[in-house]
C-alpha cells in the first residue's frame, strides 16, 4: 500500500501582465503526450501518458483565470484535447473537437489551446480523438470559486467552528478520478467492434485516480449478486467469468448479424487477476472533514462510490453548487461530476472506499483506502474491518442505505429557464443497423468525420442529418426519444454553456413541444428548481421507450457536440453537432484556422 495522495502539479508559469491584473492570471500549462507501456490495474498494456502519468496533472486555477493549455504531440497517433464543462465562450476553437473545432493535432506537432475560467467547479480533460479516453488521457480540472460567490454549507450547519471546518476542506479539496480499463486498447475494440459487429460494453478493470486491481470473482459469487434487472436479460444464462453480460444476449445486443469468431480475448471473457497500484486518501481529523471532487472518466461504466462509515455531503454537481444533500453513495455516470463533503469523526483507522458498477452491463469493483492520519502517525485499525454501505454490485446494503438521486437535488442559487422556446428538437436515440453502431437523430454521426474540414470553419460543408441550426439568444428544447428497450441509460454531454433538465419519463415521446406534454403528463416536469447540468442520463429503456428533456439558451456562438458520452456508443456514432448562433459566429483567428506544426517546421 502507498500513501499516495500528493497530486504532481504542472509546471504553472504567471504570466502577470498589467492589462490581465484586473480580469485574473494568464496561466500556462503543459503536456506531452507519450504511448507507453503503463500497468495500472497491475497487466501492462500501451497507453498515454500526460508528463509520464495517467490520469495526467490536475489543473488548479481561480475563477477568472486564462489558461493556456500547450499539447505536445509524442504519440503515434493524431488527438485532440476537450475540456469537459468548460463553456468556451468566445474561443469556440478550444473545445477540442476533431471535425468539429478543430484539425488532429498530428504526431510530432504542438497546440495551444486558449480559454477563460468564468465559471468555478470541478471539470476534466480528456481525448476527444476516437476513443483515445479509453486509452488513459484524462486529467482533473478545479477550478477556485471567487470568493463573491455565495457556498451552501449554511445550509448544513450554522455552528461557526464546522463551517470554517468546511471552508477549510473546500480550500483542499482533491479530485477522485473514476475510470474503466481495458486490456484492449480503443483501437483494438473498436477494430473488433467492426470485426464482430457487437457492441463492446465491458472492461477489465475499474480504476480510483488511475490505480486499482483485478479480482476474478468466482461464478458462484456473480451468481449470487447477479441483479434482478441483469436476470431478465440473461434468462437462464450466466454472467460471463468477467461478470459480463455475454455476446450472444439478443437484448443486451439488439437483433444484429454478430461474428462471434472475431471476438478478442478479454472482451467479454477471461479473468486473469492482477495486482496494481493501490489508492489511500489520507485524511488529518484534526480538520473536521475532508472534500472531494468524484469525476468519472469511465468509457463505459457507471461506478457507485462510497466510503465505508462516511456519509456524503453532496454539495456540488457538474461544477455548480447545489442545497447539500447527505447521502451513504454515490452513482458517477460517465462525465458526472460530484463535490462531496466528509464529516471525519469516526474513530481513527483504516475505511474501505468502495467503487462497484452499477450498470447492468457487468459487475465488476475496485476499492482504496481513506486513512485517519494522526499526531503520531497511521493508527492501526487492529484488523478491524469497516462496515460497507454498499454491495458488489452498487446496491445499499441495509434498507436505510441512501444512494443520492440527482432528480431530487435542487441548485445552489436556484435558477429557472425562460417559457419562450423557439425551438423543440427531437433526437431519436438507438442502435443504427448495427449492435455497436447508434444514433442521435436521424442518422449515425461517423466517426470519419474527424478527419473532415471543421465545421466551425465551414458550416456547409455539413452533411445533412447531423448537424441542428440555433439562433443566438433564443431558447432551445431538445428531447431525447429512446424509442426502442433494451437500452442503458445514455449520459448526454453537451459542449459549451449548461442546460436545464426539464424532465423525463417513460412511454413514447407524442407531444410537438414541451409546454404541450405539460398539459398531459405535468408531473413529469420540474420547471421549479431544475437540475443545471452539463451532463445528465436519458432514463434506461428496459421494458419500453422512454423520453429526457432539457432546455438551454444560445449565449456561445460556435459548432458544439452533444453526445452520449459513453465512448463506445460515441464512437458508434451517437452524437449531433449544435451550430449554435451560426449567424453570429465569431471570426477564427488565423493560428487556429491554419495552425502551425510547431515541433517539426
Ligand atoms: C442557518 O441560518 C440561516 C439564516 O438564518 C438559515 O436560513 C439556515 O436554515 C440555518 N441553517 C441551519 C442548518 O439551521
Ligand atoms: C434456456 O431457455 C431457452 C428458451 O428460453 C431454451 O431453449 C434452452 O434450452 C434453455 N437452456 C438451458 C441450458 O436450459
Ligand atoms: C468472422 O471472423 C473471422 C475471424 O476474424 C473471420 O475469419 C471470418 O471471415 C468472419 N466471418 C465473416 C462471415 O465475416
Ligand atoms: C471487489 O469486492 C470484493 C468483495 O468485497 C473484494 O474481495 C475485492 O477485493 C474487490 N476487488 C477489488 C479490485 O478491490
Ligand atoms: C427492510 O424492510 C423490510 C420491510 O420494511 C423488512 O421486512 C426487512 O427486514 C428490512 N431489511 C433489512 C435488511 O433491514
Ligand atoms: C440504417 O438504418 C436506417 C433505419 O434505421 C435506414 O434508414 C438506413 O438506410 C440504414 N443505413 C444503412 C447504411 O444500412
Ligand atoms: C430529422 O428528420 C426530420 C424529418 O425529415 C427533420 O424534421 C429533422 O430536422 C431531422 N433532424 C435532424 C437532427 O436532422
Ligand atoms: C449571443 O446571445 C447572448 C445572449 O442573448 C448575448 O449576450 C451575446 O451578446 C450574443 N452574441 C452575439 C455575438 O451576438
Ligand atoms: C401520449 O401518450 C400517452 C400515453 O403514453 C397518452 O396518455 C396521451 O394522451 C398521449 N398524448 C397525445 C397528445 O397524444
Ligand atoms: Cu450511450
Amino acid at each position: 500500500m502507498q500513501a499516495s495522495t500528493s497530486w504532481t502539479r504542472l509546471l504553472v508559469l504567471f504570466l502577470l501582465t498589467q492589462w490581465t491584473c484586473a480580469a485574473g492570471r494568464l496561466l500556462h500549462f503543459e503536456v506531452t503526450l507519450t504511448w507507453e507501456d503503463h500497468a495500472p490495474a497491475g497487466t501492462a498494456r500501451k497507453m498515454i501518458l500526460m508528463n509520464k502519468q495517467s490520469p495526467g496533472p490536475t489543473l488548479y486555477m481561480r475563477q477568472g483565470d486564462e489558461v493556456e493549455f500547450l499539447v505536445t504531440n509524442e504519440l503515434p497517433f493524431a488527438t485532440t484535447v476537450h475540456f469537459h464543462g468548460i463553456d468556451q465562450q468566445g474561443t469556440p476553437w478550444s473545445d477540442g473537437v476533431p471535425g468539429l473545432s478543430q484539425t488532429p493535432i498530428q504526431p510530432g506537432c504542438q497546440f495551444i489551446y486558449r480559454w477563460t475560467a468564468f465559471d468555478y467547479g470541478t471539470y476534466f480533460y480528456h481525448a476527444h480523438s476516437r476513443g483515445q479516453i479509453e486509452d488513459g488521457l484524462y486529467g482533473a480540472i478545479y477550478i477556485r470559486p471567487d470568493d463573491s460567490v455565495e457556498r451552501p454549507f449554511h445550509l448544513i450547519t450554522n455552528d461557526s467552528a464546522q463551517l470554517s471546518a468546511m471552508a477549510k476542506a473546500e480550500e483542499a479539496t482533491q479530485p477522485v478520478m473514476l475510470s474503466d480499463w481495458r486490456q484492449l486498447t480503443s483501437e483494438q475494440i473498436w477494430d473488433a467492434e467492426e470485426a464482430t459487429g457487437l457492441d463492446a460494453l465491458c472492461v477489465n478493470a475499474l480504476l480510483v485516480n488511475g490505480k486499482g486491481s483485478i479480482t476474478c470473482l468466482s461464478q458462484q459469487t456473480l451468481d449470487e449478486y447477479t441483479t434482478a434487472a441483469q436476470r431478465l436479460v440473461l434468462g437462464n444464462t450466466s454472467l460471463t467469468d468477467i461478470g459480463c453480460i455475454p455476446p450472444s444476449n439478443v437484448y443486451a445486443q439488439g437483433d444484429y448479424p454478430h461474428n462471434y469468431s472475431a471476438i478478442q480475448p478479454s472482451m467479454y471473457y477471461g479473468c486473469t487477476p492482477s495486482q496494481g497500484l493501490y489508492e489511500t486518501f489520507e485524511v488529518d481529523p484534526s480538520i473536521g472533514y475532508a472534500s472531494y471532487d468524484l469525476i468519472s472518466a469511465a468509457g463505459v461504466s457507471a461506478p457507485t462510490y462510497s466510503i465505508d462509515e462516511h456519509p456524503m455531503w453532496v454539495y456540488a454537481i457538474d461544477g455548480r453548487y447545489i442545497e447539500p444533500t447527505l447521502v451513504d453513495a454515490v452513482t458517477v455516470y460517465n462525465g458526472y461530476r460530484y463535490s462531496v463533503l466528509v464529516r471525519l469523526d469516526k474513530p481513527a483507522g483504516d475505511y474501505t472506499v468502495r467503487v462497484a458498477n452499477s450498470g447492468l452491463n457487468q459487475i465488476i469493483n475496485t476499492t482504496a483506502t481513506m486513512s485517519y492520519m494522526t499526531a503520531a502517525g497511521r493508527p492501526s485499525s487492529g484488523g478491524r474491518q469497516s462496515e460497507p454501505f454498499v454491495n458488489l454490485v452498487g446496491a445499499g446494503v441495509t434498507n436505510t442505505t441512501t444512494i443520492l438521486e440527482d432528480a431530487a437535488t435542487v441548485p445552489f442559487p436556484v435558477q429557472v429557464p425562460s417559457s419562450d422556446v423557439a425551438q423543440t428538437v427531437v433526437l431519436t436515440v438507438g442502435h443504427w443497423n448495427a449492435s455497436y453502431r447508434w444514433q442521435m437523430g436521424n442518422t449515425s454521426f461517423p466517426l470519419a468525420l474527424e478527419d473532415d474540414k471543421p465545421l466551425l470553419f465551414d458550416p456547409a460543408s455539413a452533411p445533412t442529418g447531423l448537424t441542428v441550426h440555433t439562433v443566438n439568444g433564443t431558447w432551445v428544447d431538445v428531447i431525447f426519444n429512446i424509442d426502442k428497450a433494451i437500452q442503458p441509460p445514455h449520459p448526454v454531454h453537451k459542449h459549451s454553456n449548461k442546460y436545464f433538465v426539464l424532465g423525463e419519463g417513460s412511454g413514447a415521446w407524442n407531444y410537438s413541444s414541451v409546454a404541450e406534454a405539460m398539459q398531459y403528463i405535468p408531473d413529469s416536469f420540474n420547471l421549479v428548481t431544475p437540475q443545471i447540468r452539463d451532463s445528465y442520463i436519458t432514463p434506461p429503456a428496459a421494458t419500453g421507450p422512454t423520453w429526457l428533456a432539457i432546455r438551454y439558451q444560445v449565449v456561445n456562438p460556435g459548432a458544439f457536440l452533444m453526445h452520449c458520452h459513453i465512448q463506445v456508443h460515441l464512437s458508434g456514432g451517437m452524437a449531433v453537432a449544435m451550430l449554435d448562433g451560426e449567424e453570429v459566429w465569431p471570426k477564427i483567428p488565423e493560428e487556429y484556422r491554419r495552425p502551425k506544426c510547431r515541433i517539426t517546421e
